[in-house]
């Protein structure tokens, strides 16, 4: 924690004239409900550059935070309220970041892989030849209950040293009924961060069901999504729909299943080729597709009616020296709200820097310096179906990024160091 955050008591109590939390109800009409709802202890933050994500940046700002919760967020003038103050000195105070695609939990490493492809191999090459994921999948597999925790806690700590508060986690590592469900379970118990799962059984078809992808699904990835179902360790279901993994008709059969059960989708779709991914993903109401490179308009048309958000992975494209780029215009064009994610996976994107994947979005992709902030806060939070963070504002959860910064576009412009200078995750404040 940086000196300016030890507690300062900027307003004395005894200034209240007429004394408690009422007083805010005479004074200020417009905060009467949130504050006669009061519980919880209070911290308030002062002379803070808030990026609220529901307007223009307040330059003097404040936050009052009562337990979990945003109680009230708005210019320093007209601060409702009295108590105990931090005085940020004009830094940056942004909701907490959201990683909505991460593959965070999985065995081993893939360095030897990455060698390869310095070498001159592709990642499809390498996949084809049953390297690639299928190495992560025997290193997964081998791997038990404690070593995986051990090593995604240490990655997720890493996000969190970032001003991650909430992170989706999948699982897809395992492809076996008991693995799939041994991962669902490590992510579940990770500490830190609040942890949004999903069920990614069809991510590759593994080994021992090579050519045999109907029969893989039908004996291991569809049971593994009930079981994870019925005992509520799957949030979401996701999908990888390309050549080196799953038809869409296949899976279509996996979205279909997910359905019925009562879970939303989103998919990995037109990473490496046009299979019309998310059109199909859009049919199914999907709360996201992701990557995109080789998106058309009718996918982004698709998208944009079914207000599927457009997850976009600079972290891959870079990986994978991809000349491919999202159509990032297109989905401007057609209103598609974008998110920015690390996709953390030690194959594509070994990187759990989220500020890095800001900067690569870009630099890579051109994407404005407005348009990264709201692709890890507010558009990250619908990529999940949250609508409780996200933004400040009251009553949402009080996650938020303080920045050893001024401006937002200080947090894409550095690469390799992130200007965090503490983070608050459900109220309570670290640094
Ligand atoms: N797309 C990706 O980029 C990762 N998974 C996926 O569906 C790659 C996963 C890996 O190579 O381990
Ligand atoms: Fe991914």
């Amino acid at each position: 924690m940086g000196p300016a955050l030890r507690q300062q008591r900027g307003f004395s109590p005894d200034d209240v004239s007429h004394g408690g939390p009422l007083t805010a109800v005479i004074m200020c009409r417009h905060i009467h409900i949130i504050f006669a709802q009061m519980q919880g202890p209070q911290m308030i933050l002062t002379h803070a550059t808030l990026a609220t994500m529901d307007g223009p940046l307040i330059r003097d700002g404040a936050v009052v935070l009562d337990g979990d919760r945003i109680a009230w967020a708005g210019p320093m003038a007209d601060l409702p309220h009295r108590g105990e103050a931090l005085d940020l000195q004009g830094r940056l105070v942004t909701p907490g970041l959201i990683d909505c695609h991460t593959h965070l939990v999985h065995g081993g490493t893939r360095a030897a892989e990455f060698e390869a492809r310095l070498n001159g191999a592709s990642y499809e090459e390498i996949a084809r030849a049953g390297g690639g994921i299928a190495s992560t999948v025997a290193a997964t597999r081998a791997a038990s209950e404690a070593e995986l925790l051990r090593s995604a806690q240490m990655r997720l700590d890493q996000m969190r040293r970032e001003g991650v508060t909430t992170v989706e986690v999948k699982s897809g590592y395992g492809l076996d009924i008991e693995t799939e469900l041994r991962l669902l379970r490590v992510a579940r118990r990770l500490q830190g961060a609040d942890v949004v799962t999903s069920f990614l059984g069809a991510h590759a078809i593994p080994p021992e069901y090579k050519g045999h992808a109907d029969a893989y699904l039908d004996e291991q990835a569809l049971p593994a999504l009930r079981a994870a179902h019925a005992a509520g360790l799957a949030d979401a279901v996701d999908g990888f729909c390309e050549g080196i993994a799953f038809s869409p008709a296949q899976i279509e059969r996996v979205f279909l299943e997910s359905q019925r059960l009562g879970l939303p989708v989103k998919l990995h779709a037109e990473q490496l080729s046009n299979l019309h991914g998310a059109a199909l993903a859009a049919r199914f109401g999907a709360l996201s597709a992701d990557h995109l490179e080789y998106l058309d308009e009718d996918g982004a048309r698709a998208m944009a009616a079914a207000g599927t958000v457009a997850v976009i992975l600079p972290g891959a494209f870079y990986t994978l020296r991809e000349t491919q780029l999202p159509p990032i215009d297109l989905l401007r064009r057609h209103g598609v709200r974008m998110a920015v994610a690390t996709d953390y996976n030690p194959g594509t994107a070994p990187m759990t820097s989220l500020t890095l994947a800001m900067n690569m979005a870009c630099t890579l992709f051109r994407m404005t310096v407005s348009e990264v902030l709201q692709g890890v806060t507010i558009h990250a939070a619908a990529a999940l179906g949250l609508t409780d963070r996200g933004r400040i504002a009251p009553g949402l959860r009080a996650d938020l990024a303080i920045w050893e910064a001024a401006d937002p576009a200080e947090l894409g412009w550095r690469i390799g160091a992130t200007p965090l200078h503490a983070r608050i995750y459900g109220g309570r404040l670290d640094a």
